[in-house]
Order: structure tokens, then sequence, then C-alpha cells
């Protein structure tokens, strides 16, 4: 029994080397060094190159190492009958959170304005809503997307969700199904993007979802790059209709050197560091997966994707 590892990442080795300590005697192999294909029970994978899934006859999960398992969908040839996990654990979803509520109040307490006046060497008072008084709605209501509506909800802000099916969050309004996003959307001062990718959701970030927000709307995007127009969204802030966009999500990344996006005067751009891996919280998630699949037991935070 052993694991397949991908990680194009440039943490790689403190992945492994975190694995290594945690379970001294898991047998790791790194693809495309993997030994005989039958070896393999466990795929512990981001962005593996598709048509290596269907050649692991013993595979028995599939995990991401991340929150998203887009990149595994991809694949068109992913064995169906092997579960796909996502990892879950109270750091990633408090990481999220924390940006979701930076990105929130720098557009409530103006501070981009703020540090543009600064550079001008302005004194000027800005006027400023309450929380009360700013409308946000975050779409996909997974745990990423629950915990952020929850905790914005508590800080006072006007929340709402719009999520595939049905929610109930107390404090929040809950929208659901493609039909109600327009009476989401009207009612959306800053959007927050937590939706997972797949062919319902890509491009959902296009010029008719922004111009259903209100005048001067801002956008957060944590999800996928994927799920953007991008030049839909250019067309929007340089239009003025929406007054910002804070993105953490590109396709592909990193994001090219000579994207527009980077010099945009309304674009803020991190590099997919809103819920940043723990890895030593990671890792025992992946653990106890593997421990899980082996004793015979389904793993945890396996993902039904709507493909
Ligand atoms: C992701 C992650 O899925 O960062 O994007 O975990």
């Amino acid at each position: 029994m052993a694991i397949l590892f991908h990680c194009p990442w440039e943490n790689a080795p403190l992945w492994l080397a975190e694995l290594r300590r945690a379970d001294p005697g898991l047998d790791i192999r790194i693809w495309p060094e993997i030994g005989p294909p039958a070896d393999i029970d466990f795929a512990l994978v981001w962005e593996l190159p598709s048509g290596v899934l269907k050649t692991l006859p013993n595979l028995r999960c599939i995990s991401s190492l991340g929150a998203g398992i887009d990149h595994v969908l991809v694949d068109p040839e992913r064995p169906r009958h092997v579960p796909v996990c996502r990892l879950l654990y109270p750091e990633m979803v408090r990481r999220m959170t924390e940006y979701v509520l930076l990105a929130v109040l720098r557009y409530q307490r103006r501070l981009d304005e703020y540090a543009g006046q600064q550079r001008r060497r302005v004194w000027q008072i800005l006027p400023m809503k309450d929380a009360a008084d700013l409308r946000v709605g975050v779409m996909g209501l997974g745990a990423l997307g629950r915990d952020a509506v929850e905790k914005l909800a508590f800080l006072g802000y006007d929340t709402a969700g719009w999520n595939r099916s049905p929610r109930d969050i107390p404090g929040v309004a809950c929208f659901a199904g493609r039909a109600a996003l327009p009476a989401f959307l009207a009612r959306t001062d800053i959007l927050v993007n937590l939706l997972p990718l797949n062919a319902e959701t890509r491009g959902i970030v296009d010029g008719e979802l922004l111009a259903a927000l209100p005048d001067g709307a801002c956008l957060v995007n944590c999800g996928r790059g994927g799920h953007v127009v991008e030049a839909d969204l250019l067309a929007a802030l340089d239009s003025g209709r929406l007054a910002g966009a804070t993105l953490d999500a590109f396709q592909p990344e990193p994001l090219d050197p000579h994207h527009p996006f980077w010099g945009h005067p309304r674009i803020i751009v991190t590099p997919h560091v809103s819920s940043l891996s723990k890895v030593p919280a990671a890792v025992a998630g992946v653990l106890e997966n593997i421990r899980r699949v082996r004793a015979g037991l389904p793993p945890l935070h396996v993902v039904q994707p709507a493909e």
C-alpha cells in the first residue's frame, strides 16, 4: 500500500517532510516515480496530469491537497467509483474567513482611498457606512462560505448567501438556485465568491452577473480564476460600475507578469493566499483519511461533484 504524491507547489518538500514526520512508516511515491501502479491505494494530489489515476487499479481514495477538487474533476478518465475528498480543517476555515473579513473591512473603511490620500498628503475625512448599511453577499455556502457569512453577520453586516441547494443560516438571508441569483445580486454591495468551480459555475462572474449588482459594488474572489470572465470584469471596473475587485485566484496561476490585473488601480491582487495551507494541520487530516480508507471506512470530506 503506497501513497501517490503530486504537489507542484514550491512548498512540496514541506508537505513531504511533515507527512514523513507524522508517519515515518508511510510509503510515499512521488509522481512520476511511483513504481508498480498496483501498489498505490491513496492519491494525494494537486493538478496531477490527466490519465494517471485510471492506471492505478487499487486506488481507494483521491485526496486534494487543498479545499478545491476542480483540478481532479478535469481528468475525464478519472475512475468514477473512487471517492474524491478535499482538505478541511479549522485553520483553513479561519484563514479564509480572515481574508474575507479583511477585504470587506477594507472596502467599508475605505482604506485604499485613504492610502491614495496619504500618497498625496491629503487630510480628508470620507463618508463611511456602518456595517448594518452594507449588504454583503457570499456565493457558495459550503464550510468556508458558511463560516465567512456567519462571522460577517456577527459583525453586523447585512448578509446574504447564495447556494446551489437551499441553506438555512440564522441571521443570513439565504437564496438558492439560478432563479434566485438576480434577487441575491440586487441586494449585494460586496460580493464574495467562494463557489466551487464546475461546469455550472465556470464563468459565472460575467458581464450579466456584474450588471445585476448595484452601482459601485465590489467583488472579492476567493474561488477560482475560472469563475471570472476577465474581460467583463475589466469592463465593469473601467466603466466605474464596479468600484473594486480583490482577487486571490487566477487562471492560470501564477498570474502572468504582463496581465492587466497587476497594474489596475481598482484591483487588489494576492497570490492565492486567502486560505494558505497550514501544512501540519492539513497532514493530520490526510493521515486520518489514509487510516480510514485502509480500515475499510469511508474517507472524511468526500465531495459529490456537480459535474
Ligand atoms: C484551494 C486551496 O483549493 O487553496 O484553492 O486550498
